[in-house]
C-alpha cells in the first residue's frame, strides 16, 4: 500500500505577540506623545497673534497629542508585522491559522474610538463656547465672550475687491485700512456689498464669511502689538487672489491718533455718505444688499 504524503504541520507559535505589540506602543507613546505636545503642537498655525489665535494653538496641542498614540500604535502594528511575519525567500508560504473574533479587542477598539471622539466632541464645544474661537457665528452669536456687552465694534465690509472697515463708535468712520487697539475685545461685524467674500485674519485667528445681507459677528480679543495679514478666503471673482492686505493691532494712544487723522479725512466725505441710499449716500448699517443693475449698494430695510 502506498504511503500518503503527509502534510506538514503548521509551526506551533507560543509567542505572545499581542502583549509584545502592546508592550511596544505603550513605551513608544510614552515617549512620544509628551514630545509632541511640547515640541510639535505649539508649532502649528495660526500662533499667539490674539486670544483666540492661542486658543487654536492650543485646541491643536490637544488634537495632535491624542493622535500620537493612535499613529504609534499602526506604526507599531505594522512594523512588528513586517519584522516578525515576513516570509523568508527559502521559506514556503504557508497560510496562516484561521482568524476568529477577538472579542476583548473589538470592545477594546469601540470603547477606546467612542471616548475620544466623544471627548474631542465635548471638548471642541467647550472650546467654541467659551469666546467663539474667532470664527463668525452669524447674526445672533449663542459663543460669548466675557465682557462682550463693551465689546469695541469694527464692520468689516467685503467688495470686489477689497475689504473696507468702518468704526461706528466713530461716527460711521469708513477706512480701507484695519486699525485696532491692543488688549481689546472686538466684536467683527462682517458683511459683504456685492458676493460672497470670507474674512480670514490669519495671525488673529479670525475666518468669517462676509455675504451680502448678513451680519455675521465674529470675536477676538486683541495682545500685544501685532501686523496681521488679511486674506480673502472665497473666491470671490477676477481679482480674488488680490484681496490681501495687512491690519495692525497698536496701543491705546497710536490707535487714537490714527482714528483722529483718518476722521479728518472722512469729514469731506462724512455728509454725502450719511445721505440716504436713494440719494446716493451710504449710511452705516448693520447690512448691504447689492443694488439690481449696479449703483450704490442698498441698506437693508428693517
Ligand atoms: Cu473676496
Amino acid at each position: 500500500m502506498a504511503s500518503e504524503p503527509t502534510a506538514a504541520a503548521p509551526p506551533v507559535d507560543s509567542t505572545n505577540h499581542g502583549l509584545r505589540v502592546v508592550v511596544a506602543w505603550l513605551v513608544l507613546s510614552a515617549i512620544a506623545t509628551p514630545l509632541v505636545a511640547i515640541y510639535v503642537g505649539p508649532l502649528i498655525p495660526p500662533g499667539n497673534g490674539s486670544v483666540q489665535a492661542q486658543g487654536q494653538v492650543f485646541d491643536n496641542q490637544v488634537m495632535t497629542s491624542l493622535m500620537t498614540p493612535v499613529l504609534c500604535l499602526m506604526a507599531v502594528f505594522f512594523a512588528y508585522g513586517l519584522i516578525k511575519f515576513h516570509a523568508r525567500r527559502s521559506e514556503a508560504v504557508l497560510d496562516g491559522p484561521p482568524l476568529r473574533n477577538d472579542a476583548r479587542v473589538q470592545l477594546l477598539w469601540i470603547v477606546i474610538t467612542s471616548t475620544m471622539v466623544l471627548f474631542l466632541a465635548g471638548f471642541g464645544t467647550y472650546e467654541l463656547l467659551k469666546d467663539g474661537a474667532g470664527g463668525g457665528q452669524g447674526p445672533n452669536p449663542i459663543a460669548l465672550p466675557a465682557g462682550h456687552q463693551s465689546a469695541f465694534q469694527v464692520q468689516v465690509i467685503g467688495q470686489q475687491w477689497q475689504f473696507t472697515y468702518r468704526y461706528p463708535s466713530f461716527g460711521g468712520l469708513e477706512s480701507n485700512e484695519l486699525y485696532l487697539p491692543e488688549n481689546t475685545l472686538v466684536e467683527l461685524h462682517v458683511t459683504s456689498l456685492d458676493v460672497i467674500h470670507s474674512f480670514w485674519a490669519y495671525e488673529l485667528g479670525v475666518k468669517a464669511d462676509a455675504n451680502p445681507g448678513v451680519d455675521n459677528v465674529a470675536y477676538v480679543t486683541t495682545k500685544g502689538p501685532l501686523t496681521f495679514h488679511v486674506r480673502c478666503a472665497e473666491l470671490c471673482g477676477l481679482w480674488h487672489g488680490y484681496m490681501y492686505n495687512n491690519g495692525y493691532v497698536v496701543s491705546d494712544a497710536q490707535f487714537h491718533s490714527w482714528a483722529a487723522q483718518q476722521m479728518r479725512l472722512y469729514a469731506s466725505i462724512k455728509p454725502f455718505m450719511d445721505k440716504p441710499a436713494s440719494q446716493g449716500g451710504a449710511p452705516y448699517a448693520l447690512s448691504y444688499f447689492p443694488a439690481p443693475g449696479g449703483g450704490p449698494p442698498q441698506v437693508r430695510a428693517g
